[in-house]
């Protein structure tokens, strides 16, 4: 299909861009040399770029449009709700139809008795409000000195100077001097990367009981949670080891440590399940949304509290001094409603976790025999693609780490793919709705994509471990 412009030829989009748009994790001067990408129109599990390409977007924007692109309805709602009541706060003991109709769907939805929401603009809103909400309810529990968060290293919670600091990436706590004060990071589930001879299984229960170790190094009545993301999605679809959780559930309880599960990505149907917490058969006191919550049509996250902490502020904490402008927009929870709605009606979730979600794996797994692929590991709708120069050892690039991730993903897009790249492995995360053929055409895609780039490397003399 051709596409029509209706705007600007992309070198003068290129040049405002240029001009007058600073990116978000971008090196600018260097974006700024060869010009953005000009994303125009989005359909299905589609984009087109200002040039007319078609491309395929394994990544789901950004592990955010479930749905996919296009959906109508959700556009017919957000009118709808514009036209009725653009904005109410829910401050000052307000409340809209909207935002109550919202809270009550994800109390019904939530594992346990995670039955209490409390809405932001993003997930780093929501972590900065666990943060606060963590060291509130401890404080109104009379136990004011439990306000250490043990967080993971290359763990991703989201930008904000509380988010950040929660987070692990160690690049973005050189800018800045983060961590702030009271978070600790233990190491994270890296099997492929870090876990050397030993087996998975043994290597997911020494990390679990890192925790452990710092909780007690700490002290007890000196900690207030442990956060994680289920599976390590910005880190590099990190899937622990099925060793890793029962022993960090055991221990969080063990040891009276909120459990807060970070679920912007696993959430909404990503690992077959509504929620990751499900999949792992873990009891979150609290968990962060975002992303797939409205399928990224408009920006919305929360946080959900179980009865436990929520009754304990609620009953002995006061006023918590904490909200945003945009806690509740009430068009942004309407279009999340309304992407709930879809999710459900349609049994997306199921179809990921029967056909979808196994089909992808199938495939994914076959790119394990490429000569570039140290492991395809997937779990539900992410997976990851270890690069290597050397299959049998797991061996590092001598290259510049990144390196030849980057000029993978350079292929990928000339070749019509979005995969993102983390350090020397390649991602996916597509829309729940891809179909067979869209999982084929994938597959197909990224292999073509692994070998540019193979023949590349060589070309380059770059095949050489570290
Ligand atoms: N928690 C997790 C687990 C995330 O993945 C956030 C919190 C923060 O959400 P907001 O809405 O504030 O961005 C995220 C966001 C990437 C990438 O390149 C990943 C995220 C954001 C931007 C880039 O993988 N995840």
């Amino acid at each position: 299909m051709t596409i029509q412009p209706n705007h600007l030829p992309t070198a003068e989009l290129q040049a405002i861009d240029a001009a007058h748009h600073l990116h978000p994790f971008t090196d600018t001067k260097a974006l700024n040399a060869k010009g953005a990408r000009v994303i125009v129109r989005a359909e299905g599990v589609h984009l087109w770029d200002s040039d007319g390409n078609r491309i395929l977007d394994a990544m789901s924007g950004l592990w955010c449009t479930n749905i996919g692109y296009g959906r109508e309805e959700l556009a017919e709602v957000a009118a709808d709700q514009m036209r009725r009541l653009p904005y109410y706060n829910t401050f000052f003991q307000t409340t809209h139809p909207p935002v109550l109709a919202l809270a009550e769907r994800l109390a019904e939805l939530a594992p346990g008795d995670l039955n209490h929401a409390f809405f932001c603009g993003s997930g780093s809103e929501a972590n900065d409000t666990n943060l606060r909400l963590v060291r509130h309810y401890w404080a109104s529990q009379g136990k004011p000195g439990k306000t250490v968060v043990i967080a993971r290293k290359n763990g991703y919670h989201g930008s904000t100077v509380g988010a950040a600091s929660l987070g692990g990436m160690k690049p973005m706590h050189a800018q800045g001097g983060l961590p702030i004060p009271g978070i600790r990071h233990i190491d994270q589930p890296y099997w492929y990367g870090e876990g050397g001879d030993e087996s998975p299984e043994a290597f997911g229960l020494a990390r679990a009981r890192a925790l452990e170790a710092a909780i007690e190094e700490i002290g007890e009545d000196k900690v207030a949670a442990f956060i994680a993301e289920p599976v390590q999605g910005a880190g590099g679809v990190i899937i622990p080891p099925d060793t890793y959780w029962p022993e960090i559930q055991r221990i969080c309880d063990a040891h009276e440590i909120l459990l807060i599960a970070d679920e912007v990505i696993s959430g909404f149907g990503r690992l077959g399940t509504w929620f990751g917490s499900q999949y792992y058969g873990i009891r979150p006191d609290l968990m962060t949304l975002a992303k797939g919550l409205s399928s990224g049509y408009l920006p919305i996250g929360a946080v959900m509290v179980s009865d436990r902490v929520a009754g304990g502020l609620i009953e002995d904490g006061g006023e918590f001094f904490h909200g945003y402008t945009y806690s509740g927009h009430p068009v942004a929870c309407a279009v999340a409603l309304e992407n709930l709605r879809i999710l459900e009606e349609e049994g997306v979730v199921e179809r990921v976790r029967e056909d979808v979600a196994p089909y992808l794996a199938e495939r994914w797994r076959e790119l394990g025999d490429h000569p570039l692929v140290g492991e395809a590991r997937i779990v539900g709708m992410m997976g990851a693609l270890e690069l290597t120069p050397d299959k049998a050892s797991r061996a590092r690039f001598a290259a510049e780490e990144g390196t030849v991730g980057l000029r993978c993903r350079e292929r990928c897009f000339a070749n019509g793919l979005v995969m993102r790249h983390v350090r020397d492995s390649m991602i996916i995360a597509p829309p729940l709705v891809i179909s067979h053929g869209g999982i084929d055409r994938l597959i197909e895609l990224a292999r073509k994509s692994l070998d540019d780039t193979l023949a590349g490397l060589r070309a380059d003399g770059l095949m050489v471990a570290a």
